[in-house]
């Protein structure tokens, strides 16, 4: 039995069946490059979903967390760590905000970010206690936790795990009439994906962050961003709220802010609004912890040293023209912005999954979304050729 049949058969033993994988057991990385236990080369087009922008085991980022790892790792916030202030300070200037909030998961800095606007909502604009609204979009994909999955339109996500947590009301995506007529006196942010990922690579008509952000302005309702996966740099932008020129009130980030060795997350805004924080309000045993925050300031350091967000731009949208020449009667439209592409196929054809397996079959490592996308979202440091190199197997396969 080969390598990779013993592994899948022992997951599947002994792992809860909470995932639907590839059958492809990967064992090495470098850079853009996978391997799996049997020997087989792939170029991964998902980078765990936008975790992995600076490529698998960017020396830098290991130098910086096994460095860390000779001093000290872990405190808690019960005291100080000197690693934390120069991770946040960074992460301050990256953004533009006064302060910011380190957490583990992308799902904890949502909550953190649930919290902090709440909180907001009753200390400073005056919403009466226990009222506060939080507007969200149809197709919204924000995380697993129970009050999360409360406020998501995909009933898989929901279907069991109630009753859920009040406080959220839902409007269509990209439908700026339908977020100012949701705006009530109690309304205290909306939180929104810039492009939306597991919704299917979505991204929003032209405009729509830049109006949504003006009437956030003037109704007094803080404007939340999770650019958790659009944001450093994926969409060819640092955040892909940059296109449209918005700085939301709030940033959530989280994924490739640990560099693809370690969760670390977090939100970052001024101080009006985190604020609201006071001592033993909120927090989390690893949040802030030294070896994220070594392993956060290097990933930082490398996007910004590297200048990935503007490499994923010129790269994205060499990568977008070549997919759009390829004459395929699978293909209904191709969608993205920067190295967040989906390619959609056409219902006529079935659904993504047959075409992913063929690309794993060719070497490339894709996952579809929402059965009819495809979508190919590599590592930040590809290059032109290894990007031709794709091309040609995925002509292949969508031929
Ligand atoms: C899964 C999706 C992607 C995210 C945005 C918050 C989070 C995510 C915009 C939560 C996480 C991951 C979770 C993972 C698969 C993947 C995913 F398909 F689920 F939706 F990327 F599109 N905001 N997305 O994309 O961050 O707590 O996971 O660190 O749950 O299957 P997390």
């Amino acid at each position: 039995m080969s390598k990779t049949k013993e592994i899948l058969t022992q997951t599947e033993k002994y792992s809860a069946n909470n995932y639907h994988p590839l059958d492809v057991v990967l064992s090495r990385g470098e850079g853009i490059w996978v391997w799996d236990v049997d020997g087989n080369k792939y170029m991964d087009c998902l980078a765990a979903y936008s975790a992995v922008n600076q490529g698998h085991r960017h020396q830098k980022v290991l130098d910086a967390l096994i460095k860390q790892t000779e001093h000290i790792t872990l405190t808690s916030r019960a005291f100080h760590n000197d690693r934390m202030g120069e991770f946040l300070h960074k992460l301050c200037e990256v953004t533009g905000k006064e302060k910011a909030l380190p957490m583990n998961t992308g799902a904890e800095a949502v909550e953190t970010a649930i919290k902090a606007v709440r909180k907001w909502g009753y200390e400073v604009k005056g919403v009466e206690e226990g009222k506060a609204e939080i507007i969200t979009c149809s197709g919204n994909f924000h995380g697993r936790t129970t009050t999360i999955v409360g406020f998501s339109t995909e009933a898989q996500y929901k279907d069991g795990f109630g009753p859920f947590t009040p406080g959220f009301v839902t409007v269509p995506y990209g439908d700026i009439k339908s977020l100012e007529d949701a705006i009530t006196p109690n309304t205290v942010a909306f939180l929104f994906e810039p492009l939306q990922g597991e919704g299917g690579v979505v991204v929003p008509p032209e405009g729509y962050i830049k109006k949504a952000a003006e009437i956030c302005k003037q109704k007094n309702v803080l404007m939340v961003a999770d650019e958790i996966q659009t944001g450093l740099g994926r969409t060819g932008k640092m955040f892909c709220c940059d296109h449209e020129e918005v700085v939301p009130d709030v940033y959530i980030l989280g994924k490739a802010l640990g560099g693809g060795v370690y969760p670390v997350s977090g939100i970052a805004c001024d101080d009006d609004i985190m604020g609201v924080f006071h001592p033993g309000d909120h927090g989390s045993t690893f949040g802030g912890n030294p070896l994220g925050s070594a392993v956060g300031l290097a990933s930082l350091n490398v996007l910004i040293d590297e200048k990935l967000p503007a490499k994923a731009a010129d790269l994205g949208k060499y990568f977008m023209e070549e997919l759009n020449k390829i004459e395929s009667p699978h293909v209904d439209h191709i969608r993205g912005k920067g190295l967040m592409i989906g390619v959609v196929i056409k219902e006529s054809s079935g659904t993504a999954r047959p075409f992913c397996e063929k690309l794993r079959d060719l070497g490339v490592l894709a996952k579809e979304t929402h059965h009819q996308v495809i979508r190919f979202a590599p590592p930040l440091v590809i290059t032109k050729d290894e990007i031709d190199w794709a091309l040609e197997r995925i002509e292949k396969v969508l031929k």
